[in-house]
Parts: C-alpha cells; structure tokens; sequence
C-alpha cells in the first residue's frame, strides 16, 4: 500500500482530486442495437430523474458534478426548475448536446441539406440549444452531425462544406463571452460513403476559421480502427484545440462501451498524452466527458466503473516518471523510454485511489458502495408507470 506520506504519491492524490467527468444523461436511459432495445426496471422517465441517477453516481465517487444534456431529449419547460433540481442534488448542468439526426426532414442532411429550408430548421435548433445554454448556465454546445452522403455523386460534398461552414458562422456568432462551440467527428455511420464532419482534420479546419471560442470534440469511438487517438490527442492540444473528449471504449466500430473496458492501454495512453500537454489543468478547459450507452449492463454502476476506469488511466499517466522519460528520450534510450511508460502503466492504482477516496469521505470502494445503498431497489419499486427515457425502449 503506498503511503500517504509519499511526496510523488500524494502530489498525484492532489491532481486526481480536481479531476472532474462529466456524465451523459442518455446514459440513464434505456438504449439498444437497430436489432432490439431492452428495457431495464427502474430507468428515469424524465430530465429530472436522470438528473438523481448522475446525482447518485458523483456522490459515490466524488468526482462527476457535471451532467450533459441532449437537446430535444432533455428539453423540460423550466430549464431554471432543472437548474436548480441538479444543484439541491450537488451537481452542475453541463455541456448541451445539440441533435438535429432524428428528425425526417434530416434524412438527407441537416445543416448540409441540399434543401435551404432544411438547413434553416437545423440552425435554428442549433441557435436554440445557446438559448437554452444561457439558462442552464453551460459553457459548451456540442455538435455532433449524422449528415453526410451513401452514394457517390449523391450530393456536391464541396458544397456541403460550404454549407456546413455557413452554418456553423452563425451559430459561433451567437456565443455568449464565456461559452464555446465544440465540434465532434466521426468517420463513418449513419452516412456510408461520406460524413460531412469524417475526421478531427475537417474538424480543425473548420474551428480554425470559426476563432478562438471553437475547439475539437475526441470521442474515441469514431475512428478507423488502428488510429492513433493518443497522437490526434497530442496534436489538439498542443494547437490549443482540444475541446474535449468523448469517452467510451470500442471493439469494432461505435460501440459506445464502458471507456477503458476494451483497451484500458490505450485510455492511459491518451491520458498520458492529456497530461504532457498540460489537459490536466482545468484552466486550459479540456471536458472529459462520457459518452456511453449500457445495453445490457445496469445503468448506474456503468457509469460509476466507466469514472472509475478513466480515473484508473489517469493515475498511471501521473505515476510516469516525466524527468526520467524526457532523459531516456534524449539519450536515445528507446528501450529504457518504454519501460518508464510501462512501469507506470503496470502499476496497480487501486490502493492509491481508495486511500484518496477516503480522504475526500466517499467510499473506497464506490461499485459495492452502491450494491449496498439500496438505491437500484428504490428506483425499482418507485419508477412504475410513465414512459421510461431512451432510445425507443
Ligand atoms: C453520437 C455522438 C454524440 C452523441 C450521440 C448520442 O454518435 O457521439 O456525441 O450525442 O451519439
Ligand atoms: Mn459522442
């Protein structure tokens, strides 16, 4: 067991405790493959409920205060009330997530339509969920877009970037001083041959032209398989563009898995690149988000192991020894360079986070912590009746 007395110990005690995830409200919710959705007892039927579930999870491990929302699923008539709701529960409202893909007039695009009129529609929701911002008192929006194209000459994919670009300006301009756009990409799904946002270089671009307050989403489940998220992550952070991230972890394509169950080695490897470029410091305004659906799995404790894994990574990465890497690197000693990184990576944590648990009064364990709150049962038994939140459950 490391000791608390440990200087280099209790300095990384000192960072994973300002560390801060923000949880997803559709994570609270029922969701499912295009092949079946399965409903589990005691899932939210509204904004407010899930809001408790996030609630419950930032209580046990002490370091999730944050909830985003998804715009229209989380759309409630008294954002204030909502507000206000998360506050007596001891958390924050955060990112709003913009969804212009599930609409019929989106079959063919969005703000990317060939048809203006399509377009319009899709702006304005997107110019609606700053409103809605101004009264959750959220600093991001974050835009994720499904358009793109399945065929090939189906539309001018030049034109669509023009209209991507002019729709985007408008919204950019619409920005309070303390709020920013964050643009998410994905490669391929639902669109087939083209997405018009594929990748984090389409996405730069376009937040290079729109200015300062427009940065990168990473959600690491939208790349080719093979890529090298860790070098995308090193390179967004240092042109100061790195908006944050989307956390789940991936098999075969966007499988939307607990973060760190697939390939905890490349969650720490990330988290590692996060660290040497200064992510850490929550001044430079990177949001570590999860992005996750549990199909099968309880809602809840999903969500408590997926903080837990990414605070797991996030410990190894500040176990590496950065003077020892950096003279290893400059000696050219490839070997000795790796075996720093693997040394912290092979470290087990587990000990140094329930001690740091401890100190900050939650439990030290927070999965058997819930097991035994009672709290599954209780929304089991009162969660009757209503329409339970999800994706068609
Ligand atoms: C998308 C994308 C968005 C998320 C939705 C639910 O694939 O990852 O971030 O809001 O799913
Ligand atoms: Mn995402």
């Amino acid at each position: 067991m490391t000791s608390t007395t440990d200087p280099r110990t209790h300095a990384v005690q000192e960072t994973l405790r300002a560390q801060r995830i923000e949880l997803p409200s559709w994570a609270f919710g029922n969701s499912g493959t295009r092949f079946k959705v399965f409903a589990q007892a005691g899932v939210p039927r509204d904004p407010f409920e899930k809001i408790e579930d996030a609630a419950t999870v930032n209580r046990l491990t002490g370091i999730a205060p944050k909830v985003a929302l998804h715009i229209p699923w989380d759309h409630v008539d008294d954002f204030a009330k909502l507000r206000q709701h998360a506050s007596d529960l001891g958390v924050e409202l955060g990112t709003i997530n913009a969804n212009v893909f599930q609409d019929n007039d989106y079959m063919l695009g969005s703000v990317t339509n060939p048809n203006p009129a399509v377009r319009r529609k899709a702006t304005n929701h997107l110019l609606e969920c700053i409103d809605i911002m101004d009264q959750t008192g959220s600093r991001d929006l974050k835009l994720w877009f499904s358009d793109g194209t399945n065929y090939p000459g189906q539309d001018d994919v030049r034109a669509r970037q023009d209209r991507l670009a002019e729709s985007l300006a408008e919204v950019y301009a619409r920005l309070g001083d303390n709020q920013r756009l964050l643009l998410e990409y994905k490669l391929f799904e639902p669109a087939f041959y083209t997405m018009d946002v594929p990748d984090w270089g389409t996405a730069y671009a376009h937040c290079m032209q729109l200015g300062p307050k427009a940065q990168v989403v990473v959600d690491t489940g939208h790349h080719a398989p093979g890529t090298n998220i860790e070098f995308i992550v090193a390179l967004l952070l240092r042109s100061g563009k790195l908006g944050g991230f989307d956390f789940n972890s991936r098999f075969y394509a966007d499988d939307d898995l607990m973060v760190g169950a697939a390939d905890p080695f490349q969650l720490f490897r990330i988290m590692w690149e996060v660290r040497r470029g200064g992510g850490l410091d929550a001044s430079v305004g990177v949001a570590f988000m999860l992005d996750q659906c549990h199909n099968i799995e309880p809602k809840i404790p999903g969500q408590i192991r997926s903080v837990m894994n990414v605070q797991e990574a996030t410990a190894k990465a500040l176990l590496v020894d950065a003077g020892e890497l950096a003279a290893m690197q400059a000696a050219g000693d490839v070997l000795g360079a790796n075996a720093v990184l693997m040394d912290a990576y092979n470290t087990d944590v587990r000990p140094l986070l329930a001690q740091l648990r401890e100190q900050m009064g939650v439990d030290r364990n927070p999965m058997a912590a819930y097991a035994a709150s009672g709290y599954a049962e209780k929304i089991s038994a009162e969660r009757i009746g209503g329409q339970a939140a999800g994706w068609g459950a």
